[in-house]
């Protein structure tokens, strides 16, 4: 079987939580990263399954969506719940982590700088801090796991989308603001192959 190969850009953004669970999995992966809104990227769009990245291809199986993969590998890598019930714990966190970042997505990639920074200011009013603030309280609660008081796909998720979300709210001190959300991060990143991953990829700000 040929080696697994991971599509994104040169960036963390969507893709980090996956290529972090690819590493905790022990799946040796071609980790191949297009530049940002290049040639090379509308010349490869259209061979992608979505027109989208990130995607995998592995196992001679091709997976979209990049929450649909992170969930796919978590599970696969034993980081899910052991029920419905506790795969519901994991996937409603989340659900709240991908609902702050394509909010603040569609706001940070607005072509118009009038409409992007009035909504911007509005979404610091309200809505980011609404949302951290939920997630936060759910960490906390957790003991400073995501979901369940142990490690699931759940604290890849989050520890692998800090950076972009950070730089998406322009919130370069949120773990002043939100502390625990350090021990998610060290509870993923000080696990031996995901730190060796980190240590050698590429470095990128989000
Ligand atoms: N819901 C999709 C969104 C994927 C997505 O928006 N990808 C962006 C990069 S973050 C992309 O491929 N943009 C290039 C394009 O659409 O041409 C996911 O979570 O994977």
């Amino acid at each position: 079987m040929p080696k697994a190969k991971f599509y994104y850009f040169t960036i963390k953004g969507l893709a980090e939580p996956s290529r972090l669970l690819l590493a905790y999995g022990g799946v040796e992966f071609e980790d191949i990263r297009l530049p940002l809104f290049s040639k090379e990227w509308e010349e490869f769009k259209p061979k992608t399954p979505f027109g989208q990245m990130p995607f995998l291809e592995m196992d001679g199986k091709t997976y979209a969506q990049s929450y649909a993969i992170a969930r796919f590998l978590g599970r696969k890598f034993g980081l899910g719940g052991n029920n419905v019930q506790e795969d519901f714990e994991i996937d409603q966190i989340v659900g709240l982590l991908e609902d702050l970042v394509s909010r603040a997505s569609v706001v940070h990639y607005e072509p118009n700088e009038e409409i992007k920074e009035r909504k911007f200011a509005e979404n610091k009013k309200t809505l980011y801090p609404q949302l951290l603030d939920l997630i936060n309280g759910i960490i906390v609660k957790n003991n400073g796991y995501v979901a369940l008081g142990k490690l699931t796909w759940g604290d890849f998720a989050v520890a692998g989308m800090l950076d972009y979300l950070k730089n998406l709210l322009r919130m370069p001190d949120l773990e002043e603001k939100y502390p625990i959300f350090k021990q998610v991060v060290k509870n993923v990143y000080s696990i031996p192959q995901v730190k060796a991953y980190a240590d050698a990829a590429p470095f990128t700000p989000f």
